[in-house]
């Protein structure tokens, strides 16, 4: 037998034949599969195969030797970008991969992963840690198709355009509800405000006081002229931010902005009402500012929320909160309810009757017949 374990009170030998089995468990993986160890108590509880088959939980990845931590700087590309210290590597999820977040999706831009080197500067990403707050958006048709967009963020910076085409208010309010269900903060980025004439100055003004009255941050920019731009580096700058929206708005145009010598591709004008193809088709973090992350994502059309309750979605709806209290009934899901406060509150403009119609649009949309 080749290798004798060296026996010291450093090492004792059940260590390091720990360190071996792992060492094994480590080529496994390299070869393409983790191995599945029995977890539960050997003595009694050793399961023949027909219960091994139906009781899975008793049995757990068998770790390989070796593991290091990163955090996930790209997705959507060949491979997944890696960040290990001053390291970045190029890295691939197996089918044995294990996660502590479910079934969402696997791996995500923000991620912190384990993972062991499988080659010069690759690796092989073997288990997703706990996700403290996710992006997460669902298909609006079925709501069956969940994807999340980043994870560990701590502000959603929603960008929409200050054009007619561009400008969704539907949009927005579905992503900073997600927002606030997945754990995190939410700000609106309107860009292109070099493109404002002054019909369309008021309703920006108008969606300006309506956010604002919410308790949301607006910050109006151009990434053209570079108006806006320092006072959005002040918001976003030393937290991890992702900048998600519409395609065409200018997401990566804003981050070229902000990380001088960072020169992203763009969309390049492709008719006069800028809806052109995707152009950004990667996630990726970029670090901004003191211990700060900037995520450019690619740019979305439809935003469905996962599944809520009709009495709940309130809570996300920060300005109708405090005059819930005063509905009739505690159940109150303000749509038709005799003794309605919130409706009470919208007929007197003390809520936006935009706010409001986009509630009753995610309420009516999203719970279904
Ligand atoms: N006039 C004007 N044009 C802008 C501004 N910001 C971006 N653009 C233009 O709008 C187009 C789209 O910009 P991008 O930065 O590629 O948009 P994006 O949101 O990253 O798009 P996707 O990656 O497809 O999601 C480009 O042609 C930009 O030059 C702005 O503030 N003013
Ligand atoms: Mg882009
Ligand atoms: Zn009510």
């Amino acid at each position: 037998m080749g290798d004798t374990p060296r026996s010291s009170d450093k090492h004792p030998r059940g260590a390091h034949r720990e360190y071996a089995r792992r060492k094994g468990v480590e080529r496994d993986w390299r070869k393409g599969e983790g191995r599945w160890r029995f977890d539960g108590d050997e003595e009694s509880d050793r399961p023949d195969s027909e219960s091994a088959r139906s009781a899975p939980r008793k049995f757990r990845m068998a770790r390989p030797a070796n593991e290091r931590n990163a955090l996930v700087l790209q997705t959507g590309g060949p491979h997944v970008l890696l960040l290990d210290g001053e390291e970045t590597l190029r890295a691939q999820a197996r089918r044995a991969t294990t996660t502590e977040n479910g079934d969402a999706t696997l791996v995500v831009i923000g991620d912190r992963v384990q993972y062991i080197v499988s080659g010069e500067g690759d690796a092989i990403i073997t288990h997703v840690h706990e996700r403290r707050s996710a992006l997460m958006r669902s298909s609006v048709s079925t709501r069956d198709f969940h994807q999340v967009l980043a994870a560990n963020v701590d502000l959603v910076v929603v960008v929409t355009a200050a054009t007619r085409e561009l400008l969704r208010p539907g949009l927005i309010d579905r992503y900073i509800v997600s927002a606030a269900m997945g754990g995190m903060d939410a700000a609106i980025c309107v860009n292109k405000i070099d493109l404002l004439d002054d019909d369309d100055r008021e309703i920006i003004d108008d969606l300006d006081a309506m956010y604002d009255a919410a308790g949301y941050s607006v910050v109006r920019t151009s990434a053209e002229t570079g108006d806006g731009i320092d006072a959005l580096s002040q918001l976003v700058r030393g937290r991890i931010c992702v900048f998600s929206g519409h395609s065409g708005v200018g997401k990566t145009s804003l981050i070229n902005q902000l990380i001088p010598g960072l020169s992203e591709k763009t969309q390049e004008l492709s008719d006069q009402s800028q809806r052109g193809a995707h152009t950004t088709t990667r996630s990726t973090l970029y670090p901004f500012g003191d211990g700060g992350w900037l995520a450019d994502t690619p740019g979305i059309r439809e935003f469905g929320l996962k599944h809520f309750e009709a009495t709940d979605l309130h809570r996300y709806y920060p300005e109708f909160v405090s005059v819930a209290d005063k509905c009739r009934f505690a159940s109150c899901t303000h749509v038709h309810e005799p003794g309605c406060a919130v409706i009470a509150a919208v007929e007197v403009e003390e809520i936006h009757p935009m706010r409001y119609r986009n509630y009753i649009q995610i309420l009516t949309s999203e719970q279904g017949e």
